[in-house]
């Protein structure tokens, strides 16, 4: 008996990691049930493409390349956002999120403007219409040609068809099809102005989605037209293969090709077969006038909610601010499948549940699904323009809690996605946190919605709050220090000899410098500010419930204490906040040549140790990690301790510079260091904007409240808020995209672009909005 329980035990700890934390479900109305939400630019990762909000949604997406250029290794096919691609810009211009966008991608002087416009009617999410024009800049590459593929795919094995339909010349006249959530539907293509060339199309069965464009790469042929000897490259037609009883199977990918001379514009209009009372078409000039409303509703909407116009922003700034809320609103995803995750008790990876994810995306071309702690950060820009799609975000990001109370950090959902992952960053495990960084998103929407907007969403936060209190208790019981009051992050490795610093991934700070040898003496101040702030918060939600629970206003006291914090943290050595653990900053990499003749193992770099580390603070990682008391506004006001954090945030040989504050101190020995031969730095001194916005917000918190060092803080909130912003627009002026990150010379772009994430904060430094 005794061992069966034990089995039986066993068996119970294996399933807990993938089981969900309820089966009452937050996001209740999802689909059909929100059919102004239904169709949308959900596709993140590709340049342009629109699916609904459906597990396993009938997909459509445009591809296009210069037929000269199409190079014998065939790179010059676009589909998904690469940046490889080096296309000068693109990103969407507007997007409200629901009823229309208007992108511009400028491939080599070539510019595609995409535009869409969806209108409801019937039961099945209503009409849209996309308009794809292509001219270009001062009018270089008129002349030249260029094919525009559209397509429509499904994939195999799910209810529903599509089909292609054809004229008397075999031509295709349009699509027509039947899905689930979709019922009967017609997408017809009409040509907007210009010449065709030359018009083809593709129908056949894709494996998969994530091989769309691989597809389109194999069915591309050489033809003549009658009578004349230029070359043209078109689709094959139709290319159905036979099932194996020799039946026709069904295609599940129809791409139209349109080769064209610069400039012209195309047009598709997806009309619903539900839509039955339809007065006019959604084309043409009736086309033209809806964009026109809603761009009109929409730079309406944009003063009201930034009111940058009226803060004397110039067009050009204004335009950049538009861009900038428009990309992280139009690359709102929907993403559907199941990650995989790992527990102690688990053998190896295993699947979590199947489920949706609708959430931005930190970068559409190098990482277009959700992140954890990235969502947190882009909660405060989505909420400011739209709480719905914010709250619905938090919905499903919660959902994806399991029975521990833990969300996974990165999700990697469905077969485009899974694409893009490489195998090591696929698995989560569920030991590891990542910042609760959601609180700052509730923390947000409570201070800036007013009272009647929360009453109207009380439903909302009453059905979130058991989920928060476990998440919060997670948080507070796994990621716990030694020592009572503190805390460590997990997922250090303290064996590896590879890594001058072992990563700290949880804390999103990745290759930040913590204690050089990881054990449990560790503490880290950020997390325990996180778990304070969250407290915090939680408290606040608790009350706003009626639920008073003094348990969080209490652990928020205990945490916020300064004279246990400064007990814990503040290193009496440097006068400043720091993580305390076995340390030592005498370590170096170097590469290790096997003796001559052994032939064991290739020359390789490792760290070496110089001296034994002690458990001491962490004095020599000034940087992010030590401004953590302040930028999470924990410092007292009237501390002592408050005067040297600002005294040392101006001083340009730790972090301050002219475009924003630098990661980590120059004066560190870790500043810009390689972390392996080919790990190159990347939170050892760039500028991040997701905490040099938190950090302007606290300026402006401790310039707003009594206190000796107000003014000190108020000429930081100026000058640290007004080098951001400059850096950002200019280098956005300069390279044509928003980047992840930036350097502390120059101020000069790196890391994946375009990054519309946290970098969007921007425009709520622009706006004062925090
Ligand atoms: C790499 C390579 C095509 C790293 O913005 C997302 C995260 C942040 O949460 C984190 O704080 N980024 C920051 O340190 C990017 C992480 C990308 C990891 C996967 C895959 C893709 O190759």
């Amino acid at each position: 008996i005794a061992i069966a329980t034990w089995f039986s035990y066993r068996g119970y700890l294996e399933t807990r990691v993938n089981t969900p934390y309820d089966v009452n479900k937050l996001v209740t109305a999802s689909g059909l049930d929100v059919p102004d939400r239904y169709w949308g630019t959900y596709r993140s990762g590709v340049y342009f493409g629109l699916k609904t909000r459906d597990p396993h949604s009938l997909v459509t997406g445009l591809m296009w390349y210069f037929p000269h250029l199409l190079r014998q290794d065939r790179s010059g096919l676009r589909h998904w956002c690469e940046q490889n691609d080096r296309l000068d810009r693109y990103a969407w211009m507007e997007h409200d999120g629901r009823n229309f966008g208007v992108q511009e991608i400028v491939d080599n002087s070539a510019i595609l403007t995409t535009t869409f416009v969806k209108r409801p009617g019937g039961k099945h999410g209503g009409d849209w219409t996309a308009r794809i024009s292509v001219t270009s800049e001062d009018k270089i590459r008129d002349g030249e040609e260029i094919s525009l593929l559209f397509y429509t795919a499904i994939e195999e094995n799910v209810k529903g068809w599509i089909k292609a339909n054809l004229g008397d010349e075999k031509q295709l006249t349009g699509v027509e099809g039947n899905t689930q959530g979709l019922g009967s539907f017609i997408i017809n293509l009409n040509m907007i102005h210009g010449t065709v060339e030359e018009h083809s199309f593709l129908a056949t069965v894709a494996p998969g989605l994530n091989v769309l464009k691989e597809t389109v790469l194999h069915n591309l042929r050489i033809a003549f037209h009658k009578g004349s000897t230029k070359e043209y490259i078109v689709l094959a037609g139709d290319q159905i293969p036979l099932s194996i009883d020799g039946k026709k199977r069904d295609a599940n990918f129809i791409a139209t090709q349109i080769t064209g001379k610069i400039p012209f514009e195309i047009e598709i209009s997806y009309e619903s077969g539900s839509f039955i009372n339809r007065v006019d078409k959604l084309t043409g000039q009736n086309y033209d006038r809806a964009l026109k409303t809603h761009r009109k509703l929409f730079d309406e909407k944009f003063e009201k909610v930034f009111k940058l116009k009226s803060k004397g922003y110039a067009e050009e700034e204004i335009k950049f601010a538009k861009m900038v809320l428009s990309n992280m609103i139009g690359s709102i995803g929907y993403f559907y499948g199941s990650s995989q995750v790992q527990s102690q008790y688990t053998k190896g990876p295993v699947p979590y549940w199947k489920a949706p994810l609708y959430t931005a995306v930190p970068s559409r071309s190098f990482f277009p699904r959700g992140f954890l702690w990235d969502e947190g950060f882009h909660g405060l820009l989505i909420s400011a323009w739209d709480l719905e799609i914010e709250l619905d975000i938090i919905n499903h990001w919660f959902d994806l809690m399991n029975v521990e109370g833990w969300i996974p950090r990165e999700m990697i959902l469905g077969q485009e996605a899974l694409a893009k992952v490489p195998d090591e960053f696929v698995t989560q495990v569920n030991t590891n946190a990542n910042p609760p960084t959601f609180f700052l998103t509730l923390h947000f929407i409570l201070k800036h919605k007013q009272e009647e907007v929360l009453e109207k969403h009380f439903q909302f936060f009453d059905n979130l709050y058991p989920r928060l209190q476990t998440w919060f208790n997670w948080f507070n019981t796994t990621q716990t220090g030694d020592i009572p009051s503190t805390y460590r992050w997990r997922g250090r490795d303290g064996t590896t000899n590879k890594e001058l610093n072992p990563k700290t991934l949880t804390s999103g700070l990745d290759d930040y410098p913590r204690a050089s040898h990881p054990n449990i003496d560790e503490r880290h101040v950020d997390l325990r500010c996180w778990i304070a702030f969250a407290a915090h918060i939680m408290h606040q939600i608790s009350e706003m419930l009626n639920q008073p629970n003094n348990k969080y206003q209490e652990t928020y006291r205990y945490l916020s204490d300064n004279s246990l914090l400064n007990k814990l943290h503040w290193s009496p050595n440097t006068h400043t906040y720091a993580d305390f653990g076995l340390h030592t900053d005498k370590v170096l990499l170097r590469k290790v040549t096997p003796p001559p003749k052994s032939h064991a193992q290739p020359s390789e770099t490792v760290r070496v140790v110089m001296e034994d580390p002690t458990l001491r603070y962490v004095d020599s990682s000034f940087g992010y990690v030590s401004l953590f008391p302040f930028i999470l506004q924990i410092i007292d006001p009237d501390s002592p301790q408050l005067g040297k954090v600002l005294q040392d945030l101006t001083n340009p040989d730790l972090l301050w510079t002219k475009h924003g504050l630098r990661s980590l101190a120059k004066i560190s020995p870790f500043y810009m260091k390689y972390n392996t031969e080919h790990d190159a730095p990347y939170w050892r001194g760039a500028i991040w904007m997701n905490l040099n916005y938190l950090t302007v917000r606290a300026t402006h918190y401790y310039s707003n409240i009594d206190g000796p060092y107000k003014e000190e803080a108020r000429k930081i909130y100026q000058n640290l808020r007004k080098n951001l912003i400059q850096n950002v627009f200019k280098q956005y002026k300069k390279t044509g995209y928003v980047w992840e990150n930036y350097g502390d010379f120059h101020g000069e772009p790196k890391g994946s672009h375009p990054f519309t994430g946290w970098t969007s904060l921007v425009l709520l430094l622009m706006a004062e909005i925090y």
